[in-house]
C-alpha cells in the first residue's frame, strides 16, 4: 500500500476544513503542522478528526525525553493518531515520543532525512543511517525520506527494512510520483493539492500511485 498523505499546511481554519473535507476521499491520512495549528489552534484536531482519517502531527519533536513526553502527550490528547519526531536529539528522546504514542495507542516517525536543497548540510555522511538505527532501537514506526532524492530512499529503505517509510517533496518540491510511489508506504503531498483550484481533483490525480 502506498498511502496518499494530504500536508493540510493552510493558515485559515474554515479553509483549511474546507479542503480536508474535499480531499478525505481521496486520501489516506491528513498531516498538520505548525502553520496550521498556530493559526487556528490545536483544536483543530478533533474536527479534521471527525472525517475518520488517520491525524499525523508534525511537529518535528526535537527536545529533552520529559518535555517530548509532555509535547506528545497534547498531541494524542488532541485527537492525532500519529507523531514526527527529530532523532537528533538522541534515543532517550525519540523513546520518549515512542512510548507516548504507544500508551495512548498511536504512531511515531522520526525524520531521517530532508527534502530540501540545504538538508544536504547536515543530513549527510552516514547520519541518515545513524537515525535509522535509532528508530530500531527504539521500535518507531518508521521514517520520513526525500521523495526529492529516491536513490536516498532505496539505501534508507536497505536500513529500516518493513519499517514504514513517509515520504515529503512531491510535486512543489520537484518529487515525481511515479519514480517514489513504489519506494515508500505513504507520498506526503501539500501545495500541489491544497493549492489547486480543485483539491479533489489534485488529490486523484495521484490515484494511480496508491496501490
Ligand atoms: O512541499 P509541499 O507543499 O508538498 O509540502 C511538504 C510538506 O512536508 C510540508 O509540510 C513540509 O514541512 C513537510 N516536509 C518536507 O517537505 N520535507 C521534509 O524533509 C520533511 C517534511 C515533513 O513533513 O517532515 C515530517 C513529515
Amino acid at each position: 500500500m502506498t498511502d496518499l498523505i494530504l500536508s493540510l499546511d493552510v493558515t485559515d481554519r474554515s479553509e483549511a476544513l474546507r479542503i480536508a473535507a474535499a480531499v478525505a476521499p481521496e486520501a489516506d491520512a491528513i498531516k498538520v503542522g505548525y502553520p496550521l495549528v498556530l493559526a487556528a489552534g490545536l483544536g483543530i484536531a478533533h474536527d479534521l478528526a471527525e472525517l475518520g482519517l488517520p491525524l499525523i502531527a508534525d511537529f518535528k519533536v526535537a527536545d529533552i525525553p520529559n518535555t517530548n513526553t509532555l509535547i506528545c502527550e497534547q498531541v494524542f490528547a488532541a485527537g492525532f493518531s500519529a507523531v514526527i519526531a527529530q532523532g537528533f536529539p538522541g534515543p532517550d528522546s525519540v523513546l520518549a515520543c515512542v512510548d507516548a504514542a504507544r500508551a495512548a495507542g498511536g504512531e511515531c516517525y522520526v525524520v531521517a532525512e530532508m527534502s530540501h536543497p540545504g538538508a544536504r548540510t547536515f543530513f549527510s555522511e552516514g547520519v541518515p543511517e545513524r537515525l535509522c538505527a535509532i528508530v530500531a532501537e527504539t521500535g518507531a514506526d518508521g521514517i520520513i525520506a526525500p521523495a526529492t532524492r529516491p536513490e536516498r530512499v532505496r539505501a534508507l529503505r536497505e536500513q529500516v527494512g518493513t519499517k514504514k517509510i513517509l515520504s515529503p517533496g512531491i510535486g512543489a518540491q520537484g518529487g515525481d510520483p511515479a519514480a517514489i510511489a513504489a519506494l515508500v508506504d505513504g507520498m506526503i503531498v501539500g501545495r500541489s493539492i491544497y493549492g489547486a483550484e480543485d483539491p479533489a481533483a489534485a488529490a486523484r490525480a495521484y490515484a494511480p500511485y496508491r496501490r
